[in-house]
């Protein structure tokens, strides 16, 4: 997508990219708080439903504030463009909903986000959807799992809440050579951090719930595409489904998303220092972050992506009980499920996020009993470093 920020850095995209044209010199996106548009004429209505001409005809199929933030978040990820969702879920099962039918088969990640998989098991599989949740870590692995009749390879890397990699190269290879789309849940990262549309991906879907709005006050989510036919497949779906999101919605994510770069560096700075300090502490069986030497893709980290982002998990010595003991007894950090915002939470997926899943496919997927799953905020690193040692010093 053809931008006037094109040559700017990612600090400059992300706060001048995705602008209201008619704006009177506001500084910030206006809010166009309104269902419909008016047309000029008869004529003008027929040609903006004809797609003769530009313009906005209803809300759910576009609105300006909307466009902002989409251009927005198509310029930082290099997408030919976005469509801005009401969550996340709405995104993926959007993306779902395009490509799959009956008798067509996607491959995925076993530990994806709990209920990007469990609609899938649960709802999409009642319409004769086929799948396949495979270690896709595994490059073998995702190679033996496609079939003549798959369509989607969709991963999620890191995936949540395990912290495992997917080579996101190795996988739009395999995708395009059986003739499927690959898309990549970027939530984790942010496009700060990782663009997988450079990499080879079609696809990137997105909470904007998480590091993208970054405040813990709206639920979101974005579809990015590479190329204009897949964008306007998923545009069509996405207008009729109806997971569109709201202006207001809207402005308060672009409003988040201007600091985006400020905030992952912060919490990614104190992601890091907080899994040394837990590797080192003798109460502390196991820590999976990418930013560690001690995890097994480490060097796939390095390659394919800018950072290590703010998401580690961990198991104290004891197993849940420990854990559980870890999340009553922390005081600044707050023990409540999502993820990316300013503030530092702690959860337990197996008895919350992925809790949906069975115990045999949680077991299979790495999502242990023991795994509590920490977002790091942009606190001082010395209070969260006193508030996990006063907890862990009461095991
Ligand atoms: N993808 C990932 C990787 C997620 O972590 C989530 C939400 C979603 C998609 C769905 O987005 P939503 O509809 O909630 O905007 N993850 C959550 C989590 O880990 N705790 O609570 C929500």
């Amino acid at each position: 997508m053809a931008s006037h920020t094109d040559k700017l850095g990612f600090h400059s995209k992300t706060i001048h990219s995705g602008q209201v044209e008619e704006a009177a010199g506001s500084i910030t996106t206006p809010i166009f708080q309104t269902s419909t548009f008016a047309f000029k004429d008869a004529n003008h209505g027929a040609d903006l439903f004809a797609q003769k001409t530009e313009g906005y005809i209803y809300t759910r199929m576009g609105n300006p504030t909307t466009k902002a933030l989409e251009e927005n978040v198509a310029v930082l990820e290099n997408g030919c463009g976005a469509l801005a969702t009401s969550s996340g879920m709405a995104a993926v099962t959007t993306v779902y909903m395009t490509f799959l039918g009956q008798e067509l088969h996607m491959v995925s990640t076993d530990c994806l986000y709990g209920p990007s998989r469990v609609v899938m098991e649960r709802d999409f599989s009642r319409f004769g959807v086929e799948y396949s949740y495979v270690n896709t870590s595994n490059i073998e692995e995702v190679e033996q799992s496609f079939k003549p009749n798959t369509r989607l390879l969709f991963i999620e890397t890191p995936a949540n809440p395990t912290i495992v990699l997917t080579d996101i190269e190795a996988c739009a290879d395999i995708a395009h050579e059986h003739g499927a789309l690959l898309a990549v849940d970027n939530t984790f990262m942010s496009p700060y951090l990782q663009r997988p549309l450079d990499l080879g991906a079609d696809i990137v879907v997105h909470s904007m719930t998480k590091f993208i709005n970054g405040h813990s006050d709206v639920v979101a989510g974005m579809i990015v595409c590479k190329d204009e036919s897949v964008f306007k497949q998923i545009r069509a779906v996405l207008h009729y489904m109806g997971g569109t999101i709201d202006p207001h919605q809207a402005w308060l994510v672009q409003r988040g998303l201007k600091t985006l770069p400020l905030r992952m560096d912060r919490c990614q700075d104190n992601a890091l220092k907080l899994a040394k300090f837990l590797e080192d502490h003798s109460k502390v069986n196991w820590v999976k972050y990418p930013g560690l030497r001690s995890h097994p893709q480490y060097e796939l980290a390095k390659r394919q992506m800018d950072g290590p982002g703010a998401l580690l998990s961990f198991g104290v010595k004891g197993g849940l009980d420990a854990g559980r003991t870890i999340m009553n007894t922390v005081s600044l950090a707050t023990l409540a499920v999502s993820l990316g915002g300013i503030e530092t939470l702690i959860q337990h997926p197996a008895s919350m996020t992925h809790a949906a899943m069975s115990n045999e496919e949680s077991e299979k997927a790495g999502i242990t009993d023991d795994l509590v799953r920490l977002s790091v905020g942009c606190e001082d690193f010395k209070d969260l470093k006193e508030d996990l040692e006063q907890a862990l010093s009461t095991l």
